[in-house]
């Protein structure tokens, strides 16, 4: 009998743990079927791959990552590890709880890169069209290998969709901002902050990028931030210079004016204005049409797709919790595919995702959020053999997450949490994030010299003196 074949699109930490997870049935004996992963960048990692370039990439191709060079965890390490493979084993030492990007990069590629999963990853090779065909029961895969500009067309028996969900910049138009002089950026093609030293800049948006862009420029300097909500203020306890107004009537040259009535000029906008859920090698019947929410709709347990149940979805909801997330997903999609799990009937998928639903719709606090998407991940997990882990306890330091930002939201990457998986206690980082200037692998793995932390000190003082 010939093996069944699987695209997986994307080599982000979705598809990454779609390989882990075959790769973990086969090392216990199971016969697995041809994965082939598909990743139009040159390397893995999805938005942790950093990219300095914006717009189009060498090859053309929209830019993926909207990471940022000084980009630092949003959100505390312990609720992230994989379950199978956790930092003590990575760094050999305990590390703080707020890592920044290259370190995560580097213990996402750890888990793997000894492996013999990169095989299986096509780099530089993009997915420009998937069809599923009724009379074969297979989908085609038509792909473009970006260095030599051939296109190929295969067939699969199964498609797992990782290819992420916060790359095509949702772009609102606002009354007369084609007269502002400044400049003007969405978050996903923000690099970095230093720029901002002494101006006044505005973030458009009330959500992790306008409150972390927001912060960034704090940190490089800006003379003052403005955060313009349209549904609701952050509301922290910002430090002196950064202010939240709420949304825009219309901008005037460098006047931004303000529904309540303010008004004031910037030097530059960033919009931060979130991300849609775009699949341009989809056509419309198989494609995910959503908001960025917890509860995408048309997905059986969040992964299986109602409309052709040999599709599969990883990472596409809103996300408190990610990289065991998307484990948790991949080892129940691997399981469905190598016959573990038997799906229910159509009308059992259906009645399963209306409860989800209307739990969904009852939400009304961070803490249901927590509650409904660690219940969510639990549940997944309880089904395979993906490691259990204490996810009560995840969702007990995402809620003090919430509160230490409350408390402290230039400060709250200095607070250190217990590892779920090994009981490790997080180290505290040699300098807290607001004075720390070196976001290099390099800096966060090595205590620096006693000067050097005078010296970043010193040089902080200056930006703040200017
Ligand atoms: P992605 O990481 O987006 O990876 C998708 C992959 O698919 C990419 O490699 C892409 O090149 C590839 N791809 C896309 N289309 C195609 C195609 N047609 N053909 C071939 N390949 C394709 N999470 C945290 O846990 N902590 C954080 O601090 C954090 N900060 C974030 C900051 C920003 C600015 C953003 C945008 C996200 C952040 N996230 C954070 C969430 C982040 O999205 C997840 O951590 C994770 O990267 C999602 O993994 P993924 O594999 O689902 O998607
Ligand atoms: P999010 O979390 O999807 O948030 C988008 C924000 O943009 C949210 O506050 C929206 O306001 C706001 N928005 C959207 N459209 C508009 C318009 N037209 N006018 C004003 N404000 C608007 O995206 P983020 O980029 O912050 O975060 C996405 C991921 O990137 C996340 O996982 C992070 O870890 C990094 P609303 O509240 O809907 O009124």
């Amino acid at each position: 009998m010939t093996k069944q074949r699987v695209a997986i699109i994307g080599a982000g930490p979705s598809g990454i743990a779609q390989l882990r997870a075959f790769e973990s049935a086969k090392e216990k004996g199971a016969e697995i079927p041809e994965l082939v992963c598909f990743e139009k960048q040159d390397d893995w990692g999805g938005q942790w791959n950093y990219s300095w370039r914006t717009g189009t990439d060498k090859y053309g191709e929209p830019v993926h990552s909207s990471m940022y060079r000084n980009l630092w965890s949003n959100g505390p390490k312990e609720v992230l590890e994989f379950a199978d493979y956790t930092f003590d084993e990575h760094f050999g030492k305990p590390i703080s709880s707020y890592p920044p990007r290259e370190v995560l990069w580097d213990y996402i590629d750890g888990r793997v890169k000894q492996s013999d999963v990169k095989k299986l990853v096509r780099f530089a090779t993009v997915v420009r069209w998937v069809e599923f065909n009724d009379d074969t029961e297979m989908f085609s895969v038509t792909v473009e290998d970006l260095k030599t500009g051939e296109t190929e067309t295969s067939e699969f028996d199964y498609v797992v969709v990782g290819s992420g969900h916060f790359s095509f910049p949702n772009y609102p138009d606002f009354d007369g901002i084609e007269t502002f002089p400044g400049f003007v950026v969405h978050a996903h093609d923000f690099r970095g902050a230093e720029s901002f030293a002494n101006q006044d800049v505005l973030m458009i948006g009330a959500s992790y990028s306008a409150e972390d862009i927001g912060s960034q420029a704090y940190k490089m300097g800006a003379r003052s931030v403005t955060m313009s909500y349209r549904t609701e203020p952050m509301g922290y306890d910002w430090p002196e210079g950064m202010e939240e107004q709420p949304g825009i009537k219309y901008i005037d040259g460098n006047t931004v004016h303000f529904v309540n009535g303010e008004s004031k000029n910037f030097h530059a906008i960033v919009l931060c204005t979130g991300y849609l859920h775009h699949y341009p090698f989809l056509p419309s019947e198989l494609a995910l049409h959503s908001p960025n929410n917890l509860y995408p709709e048309h997905l059986y347990q969040g992964v299986v797709s109602e409309v052709n149940n040999r599709m599969f979805w990883l990472g596409a909801q809103d996300q408190w919790l990610t990289f065991n997330m998307f484990d948790a997903q991949a080892w129940y999609v691997r399981d469905v595919i190598l016959g573990r799990i038997a799906l229910p009937s159509l009308e059992e998928q259906r009645a399963h995702m209306a409860t989800w639903r209307q739990r969904f719709d009852a939400m009304e606090t961070a803490d249901d959020q927590i509650d409904f998407q660690t219940d969510y991940v639990r549940d997944l997990i309880s089904q395979t053999d993906y490691p259990m882990f204490d996810l009560h306890e995840v969702a007990r330091i995402l809620k003090s997450w919430v509160q230490d930002k409350k408390d402290d939201i230039m400060g709250y990457r200095n607070a250190t949490y217990r590892s779920v998986m090994t009981g490790t206690m997080a180290a505290r980082h040699h300098t807290e994030w607001v004075n720390e200037l070196d976001s290099s692998l390099e800096r966060y793995l090595n205590e620096p010299e006693a000067d050097e932390v005078r010296d970043i000190w010193e040089g902080r003082e200056a930006v703040q003196r200017r």
